[in-house]
């Protein structure tokens, strides 16, 4: 794959493939690639972009080096109120990020080396897929560090591995192994460090050519009942869209334009 840089960021490395694969890479490997609010925005303008980029078909997340993959919000800038920035303003913007990935209608693969820890754990957790390099690391340490992931960190995990599981991992804060991870299915599948990208892009590959209405379908479908009305709106909204496209609600826009009543008696009603 030849990648192309397609923004220029301060914390993040964000590129693209000709055949439709975005890439971002948290880019602060001195700090196990840890969070700023800088780089969540610009995690948040990279992922902006590879939603509404139609040539865009699946997105990978990962971090620099082989070393860490994100090792969740940086401690050296966490205030009193939250993550303090430029603007000296302490915020969580971490649940900005969580809730763009869960409604990017494409599938987004985690590629993970070293550590997955804290935040950084709950964006593979989020993410639609997990690879996971062997030498990749595993867990949360909010118990340590005094946070809470809730919602999407924690919910979403005990969907995963399961209520008991999930729990061990928060509460006691230890690591995993990518074996471990594997075993919980926590992740889809282990290869060797020096495979990992070959083996992210092989899939990567697989899903650009599938039918991206699918993909969107089954995504908006596998988060609906987790993300409750937010979920239902998704899937809402990918029926409209297809409505839109359809000769029935073209007909109610024509009408409206050429100042008519609509003739939907053409249009038939499915049992
Ligand atoms: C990841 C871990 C276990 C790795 O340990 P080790 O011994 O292999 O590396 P080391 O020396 O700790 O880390 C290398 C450098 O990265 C920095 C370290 O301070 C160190 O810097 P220097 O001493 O060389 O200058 N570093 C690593 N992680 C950092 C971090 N998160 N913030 C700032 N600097 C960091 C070990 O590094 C570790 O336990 N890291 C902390 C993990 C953590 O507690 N993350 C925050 C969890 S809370 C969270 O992410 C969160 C949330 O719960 C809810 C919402 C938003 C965020």
């Amino acid at each position: 794959v030849k990648w192309e840089p397609a923004r220029t960021y301060d914390e993040i490395v964000y590129e693209k493939s000709e055949e439709g694969i975005a890439k971002i890479t948290i880019n602060r490997p001195h700090k196990h690639n840890a969070f700023t609010p800088k780089t969540i925005d610009e995690l948040l303008d990279a992922f902006t972009d590879a939603r509404n980029d139609g040539r865009v078909g699946v997105i990978i997340l990962t971090g620099m080096g082989d070393k860490a993959f994100c090792s969740g919000g940086d401690q050296m800038v966490r205030g009193d109120g939250g993550y303090v920035g430029g603007d000296q303003v302490p915020r969580l913007n971490l649940l900005d990020l969580q809730r763009l990935m869960r409604v990017t209608p494409k599938p987004i693969i985690a590629m993970v080396a070293g550590y997955a820890i804290g935040g950084g754990h709950g964006l593979h957790v989020i993410s639609d897929l997990t690879i996971a390099a062997d030498n990749a690391i595993f867990g949360q340490t909010e118990s340590k560090v005094g946070s809470v992931d809730a919602g999407y960190g924690q919910g979403f995990l005990a969907e995963i591995v399961g209520q008991k599981k999930a729990r061990e991992i928060y509460y006691l804060s230890e690591q995993y192994t990518a074996e471990e991870a594997d075993k919980m299915g926590l992740v889809n599948k282990v290869v060797p460090l020096e495979q990992l990208e070959d083996a992210t892009i092989d899939w990567a590959q697989k899903l650009v050519a599938k039918s991206p209405t699918a993909l969107r379908l089954m995504k908006a479908s596998f988060n609906a009942d987790t993300d409750g009305l937010a979920g239902l709106q998704q899937l809402g909204g990918d029926a409209t869209l297809l409505y839109y496209r359809t000769e029935e609600s073209k007909e109610g826009r024509d009408a409206f334009k050429e100042k008519r009543e609509p003739d939907f008696s053409q249009f038939p009603r499915f049992p």
